[in-house]
């Protein structure tokens, strides 16, 4: 490919709406362009990668036994319907009506499409275990798409599902998944780890994401050095036990005027924050519920879905909180309260804590469980924090920010159960199928890669994935000499099938190498004065060194190149 004739519209400037470092170089390095919020369209350079990821993605499903298919994106309502799920992902999910005036949706996911098929098709036990995947545009309304393709609202994912005879048939599926996936990571390069994480609506038994380290990464994963345990904070479990066995005071109404926030009652009464209790009003699908944290904890809005069932929760709004408390914000409290009421279960140890009284200006102190309000249910509600212990082994643990790019799940009957998926076994007995579903983000995975390998002039890409493994960059535009070998280069690593892009241009050298430095090529051929003498320069992007060596060398050291970095 000729540079010159390449749709790659390069920017200088960092577009004031992308905060994450992929998405910035994604958009400067002319991979994507933005369509409309969380959609975009992959330019011919970004194309290349994800074309090389999908590639790796189906080279270790293939080899793990997975049959790749294609299913519409497309679908009847009917189909979720069936399993429920038209009613209860409600916004997220993208819903049209056809000519007719039939329900249709454009697929967030795929369980009950293979479901569906494969129940349709699959009778004897002597045809599973069968594992399917596809490699497809995905759809999410999410409320707020943000970092470039990390979260956006139409995506490329692989998903696939197994189909077991029974349990043990699931773990095996499971388990080649597993390993599919840590040889997919790998050979993109990528540094992650494997965290035990929530199964969420999805349901089933367990799951597992695989996380990219990264301060943007919208996940929050706990890791304990000492035991090797890992789980997403959705999942961590806070198992430190905490009781206070102080004397019950006696209730005390306050007049605290303007003291909202826990720092102006930490202010107002010397007491750290601790000493208080929140009250956060939610909203859980459609009903109110109160929530009550400690003062200098968090709520885990993952257990609380769990706790309560139900498939989306938000802080309600101002003036629902009004309406519910009879009080502005910041004066919210258990007391009085007549909606249910869920505590994290280090409230349950507390005594004589403060908390809003339901009137705008006034809290209550010496506030006691059970004496001065009930509590519907207590549980595990809050975030782990890095003072807790690690809840396998004890000891203290760690907390970094992740990209979650893949996640897979033990689902069992799930949804076999409500589509009554059945196959006859040996005994001529009909049996549920046991099912696993697997996902890998594909975009998200690019910008994972670019996240991990990155400097100050743009992305260093791992040669499994790079656009193109070599750039030949003549230097001085219009000189004969230098022209002329620089297209012998290429000629000669074309024909032998090696990824090469000749930065033809009639631009200044500068120019050529900060280009060849943004888009991220991993060796870079320059062809400069001592041309005449057939000598080239050897520079990887990833290392700073430039060496000198012959033309003739050039395809040997590529080779070698290549060799070393799993090209
Ligand atoms: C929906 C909508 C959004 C969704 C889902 C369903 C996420 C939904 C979870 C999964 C689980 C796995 C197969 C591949 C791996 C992930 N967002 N999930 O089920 F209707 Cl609108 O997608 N699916």
């Amino acid at each position: 490919m000729k540079l010159s004739q390449m749709f790659l519209p390069t920017r200088k400037e960092v577009p004031a709406e992308a905060e994450a470092v992929s998405h910035q170089l994604m958009l400067r390095a002319g991979l994507i362009r933005k369509v409309s919020s969380g959609i975009y369209c992959t330019l011919p350079l970004g194309y290349r990668v994800l074309k090389k990821i999908q590639n790796i993605v189906r080279e270790e499903m293939d080899r793990a036994g997975a049959q790749e298919l294609l299913m519409p994106t497309l679908l009847p309502a009917e189909l979720f319907q069936a399993t429920g799920r038209w009613e209860v992902y409600g916004p997220l999910m993208f819903r049209l009506k056809d000519r007719n005036k039939r329900d249709f949706l454009l697929g967030p996911t795929h369980e009950e499409t293979f479901t569906e098929v494969v129940k349709a098709e699959i009778k004897s036990y002597r045809q599973l275990p069968i594992n399917l995947y596809q490699i497809q545009n995905k759809f999410r309304d999410e409320i707020r798409p943000r970092f470039g393709v990390m979260r956006s609202r139409e995506f490329i994912m692989k998903d696939a599902y197994s189909f077991d005879k029974d349990q043990e048939g699931l773990d095996e599926s499971y388990l080649k998944m597993h390993d599919a996936y840590v040889n997919i990571f790998d050979r993109c390069g990528l540094d992650y780890i494997i965290v035990d994480a929530d199964s969420g609506a999805i349901g089933g038994s367990n799951s597992q994401e695989f996380m990219v380290k990264s301060e943007i990464g919208e996940d929050t994963v706990v890791f304990c050095s000492k035991c090797g345990y890992a789980a997403n904070i959705e999942k961590a479990e806070c198992v430190r036990e905490f009781h206070e066995d102080h004397a019950e005071k006696t209730l005390e109404k306050i007049y605290t005027p303007n003291v909202r926030t826990i720092e102006e009652l930490e202010k107002f009464f010397e007491g750290e924050a601790s000493r208080f209790v929140k009250t956060l009003i939610y909203k859980a699908d459609d009903k109110i519920v109160a929530v009550l944290v400690r003062g200098d904890r968090e709520v885990n809005e993952i257990k609380l879905l769990n706790l309560l069932g139900c498939i989306e929760i938000e802080m309600a709004d101002p003036e629902t909180v009004k309406k519910i408390t009879c009080a502005e914000v910041g004066f919210a409290g258990p007391l009085g309260l007549n909606i249910e009421t869920y505590a994290d279960k280090e409230v349950q140890g507390m005594k004589n804590f403060v908390v809003g009284a339901n009137e705008t200006g006034y809290h209550y102190k010496n506030v006691n469980v059970n004496r001065d309000f009930k509590i519907t249910k207590t549980s595990d509600l809050r975030n782990i924090t890095k003072e807790d212990p690690c809840p396998k082994c004890g000891a203290a643990i760690g907390i970094a920010q992740g990209i979650e790019v893949g996640h897979i799940f033990k689902l069992g009957t799930k949804y076999s159960k409500p589509l009554e998926c059945t196959y006859i076994d040996e005994n001529g007995k009909e049996q549920l199928m046991i099912m696993g579903c697997y996902g890998i983000g594909v975009n998200r995975t690019m910008a994972a890669i670019i996240e991990q390998n990155s400097d100050e002039n743009g992305i260093i890409w791992p040669m499994s994935v790079a656009p193109y493994q070599v750039i030949v960059v003549p230097v001085m535009a219009g000189d004969e000499t230098q022209f002329k070998l620089a297209q012998k280069i290429y000629d000669e690593l074309d024909k032998e099938g090696i990824d090469v892009i000749l930065d033809d241009r009639d631009e200044r050298a500068g120019v050529k190498f900060k280009d060849a430095d943004l888009i991220g090529i991993p060796v870079r051929i320059t062809v400069g004065k001592k041309a005449s003498e057939g000598i080239v320069e050897f520079k990887e992007r990833s290392k700073s060194d430039v060496e000198e060596i012959k033309e003739e060398e050039v395809i040997k050291r590529v080779k070698n190149n290549l060799r070393l970095n799993n090209g």
